[in-house]
């Protein structure tokens, strides 16, 4: 063998180990990982915060051995699996042992705290969990019990605080030991660009939706001013975060019943048809099962409806945040979820089952090509699906009457708009935030004034009432604790009408973004499962060109599908101010 032959014999021998090796510690920690989640106890933590410290150390151990291939010319497929290897994990413990196992212990255990917590609210003599308290905030009128419920809710990061912290610490110096500058930067690494050439990127995508964002954001202030008041509600400043419809203020369908126009034919109420249809959770993924067969794609493996978790059981802890999972890598599909019996969560479920028809698709990949092209790419399928659930669409499969249909376009505008549009501040606000954290700029004795200058920035949002550092609000969203980088939503909520807009050609639909819907058209499952099945095996402008032609991210999809909406809104705001 020449010298050349031989390396890439290495390399090759080399990777296949790895893949071999980070293939089995990763289902064992999966395993794990969903025992923990469907039945939390302090056993089921310590053994996934175990079995994820040995995926950690495995990977750590083998990025390092890694770079003795530095600087070698090899095949674009090793040299790419290479890059991988390194950001395969969003979270990197130091190589000592102790350490490491502090690390994804403190990681499990904040995760689980998030999951227990429970406010009794004003008025009530049993406590509630977080989606009792988030029903109160999308129904309750009364300010003094959507303050309650939100105070309620947010004292659950003063639990969180100090294994933040720690994890903070700990988790960078594992970053810096694979050659990052801090977590963060190693977040912003996963993008085929440089990280600060990402966070220009994201920039350039927050300025072509901010007007748009604006717009809404006035509109909506007018309206609520209009219920509660002058005293609640400024002319010019921040909306009060617990008037918003959602804990989190970070999307406001809940709410739009409140901030439609009297004038306006009311829009489609999915909720309503779905409970007068007395539709079970199991249903609900059955329909969402059904578009993806009509698209193309094979029904769910059998074990999916006996593995996953639809309802909060009632006799134990679980993690009720909405997942999925592909459990062995393969095919053992699976969602994780506390179904309600609303249109919201009959659009969580199509988002979900968008993550395990793109983790079903990639699965033909090598171990370290299982991903999607971005993270963003990930949770943009299913919201693409989800987007062609039109008053139309649930008219054909018999969920609306036939009169749905001409639902007012405005009205069902408006909605997706306090759903997507009011979503993109809070999607980019979380990650700005934790990037500086990570980078060591905002320290733990201001984590809390940080976190609402953030999002007072960037969604025009404040707290009901001050907050000190003995609160800790970042930790009130379950991405904080649970380590899970944010910035993904950001660019799906772009991304999702980016493949929208595609596919409604792909299948010839005719007709404004807003009523197209792809249901039925195998021209555009076809162009979908393109782009699924590459899994993360080329850099992610390929794969954006396989489903839409384009190599480059842009909000003139998002754009182009509200555009009626805006000139209403412009038409709307005449005169009034736009800022806070
Ligand atoms: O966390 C989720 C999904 C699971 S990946 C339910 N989402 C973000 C959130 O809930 O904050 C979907 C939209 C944003
Ligand atoms: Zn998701």
């Amino acid at each position: 063998m020449s010298g050349p032959e031989r390396r890439s014999f290495e390399v090759g021998a080399f990777l296949h180990r790895a893949e071999a090796q980070l293939l089995e510690l990763s289902r064992e920690s999966q395993q794990a990982e969903w025992v923990h989640a469907t039945y939390i106890t302090d056993d089921t933590e310590a053994v996934a915060a175990r079995a994820s410290a040995r995926v950690i150390g495995a990977t750590v151990a083998l990025a390092k051995e890694s770079t003795r291939f530095a600087g070698e010319h090899l095949s674009p497929e090793a040299s790419r699996k290479l890059t991988l290897l390194r950001l395969a994990l969003p979270l990197i413990a130091p190589s000592d042992p102790t350490e490491s196992e502090e690390l994804t212990a403190l990681v499990a255990e904040m995760q689980s705290v998030y999951s227990k917590g429970r406010h009794v609210p004003l008025g009530a003599t049993e406590a509630v969990d977080l989606q009792g308290l988030s029903r109160l905030l999308r129904e309750s009128r009364d300010p003094a019990v959507l303050e309650d419920a939100w105070t309620g809710w947010h004292r659950v990061g003063r639990g969180i605080r100090t294994g933040f912290t720690r994890y903070v610490d700990l988790a960078n110096r594992g970053a810096r030991e694979l050659g990052f500058a801090d977590t963060g930067a190693m977040w912003r690494s996963k993008y085929d660009m440089g990280a600060d050439e990402f966070a220009a990127e994201v920039d350039r995508l927050w300025q072509q939706v901010r007007p748009l964002y604006r717009a809404l954001h006035a509109y909506v202030r007018r309206r609520l001013r209009a219920t509660y008041g002058d005293a609640l509600v400024p002319s010019h400043g921040p909306i009060p975060a617990h008037l918003l419809g959602n804990m989190w203020a970070q999307s406001w369908e809940g709410i739009y019943p409140l901030v439609a126009p009297a004038e306006i034919p009311d829009r489609f109420d999915l909720t309503r048809a779905l409970v007068e249809r007395k539709t079970t959770p199991e249903e609900m993924v059955r329909h969402a099962e059904r578009f993806f067969e009509s698209l193309g794609f094979a029904p769910l493996p059998a074990t999916f409806w006996q593995r996953s978790m639809l309802t909060r059981p009632r006799d134990r802890e679980v993690v009720c945040h909405a997942s999925a999972w592909d459990v062995d890598l393969v095919d053992d599909l699976r969602i994780k979820m506390c179904i309600e019996i609303t249109g919201e969560d009959f659009g969580v479920i199509h988002h979900e089952l968008g993550h395990n028809y793109y983790q079903r698709a990639y699965a033909g990949q090598p171990y370290l090509f299982r991903d999607s092209a971005h993270d963003g790419f990930h949770e943009a399928v299913g919201d693409t699906i989800a987007l062609s659930v039109t008053p139309d669409y649930l008219g054909r499969i018999g969920l609306a009457g036939p009169d749905a249909r001409f639902a007012d376009d405005i009205g069902l505008l408006l909605e997706r708009a306090l759903e997507k549009i009011a979503f993109l501040p809070f999607g980019l606000a979380v990650d700005r935030w934790r990037w500086r954290v990570f980078s060591g700029e905002i320290g733990p004795s201001e984590y809390t004034r940080s976190w609402w200058a953030t999002r007072r920035e960037y969604q025009g949002v404040a707290p009901p009432t001050d907050r000190g550092e003995e609160e800790f609000d970042p930790g009130a969203k379950y991405h904080v604790p649970a380590n899970v980088p944010y910035m993904r939503y950001f660019l799906a909520h772009l991304l999702q009408f980016q493949f929208h807009r595609a596919l409604v050609r792909a299948a010839g639909v005719p007709g404004p973004l807003h009523r197209a819907s792809i249901y039925g058209s195998r021209a555009a499952g076809d162009r979908l499962k393109a782009m699924l099945e590459m899994g993360q095996s080329r850099a992610w402008p390929d794969a954006l060109e396989a489903i839409t032609g384009e190599r480059r991210m842009d909000a003139a999809g998002i754009l182009e599908y509200f555009e009626p909406l805006r000139r209403w809104l412009d038409e709307q705001n005449r005169g009034a101010p736009l800022d806070w």
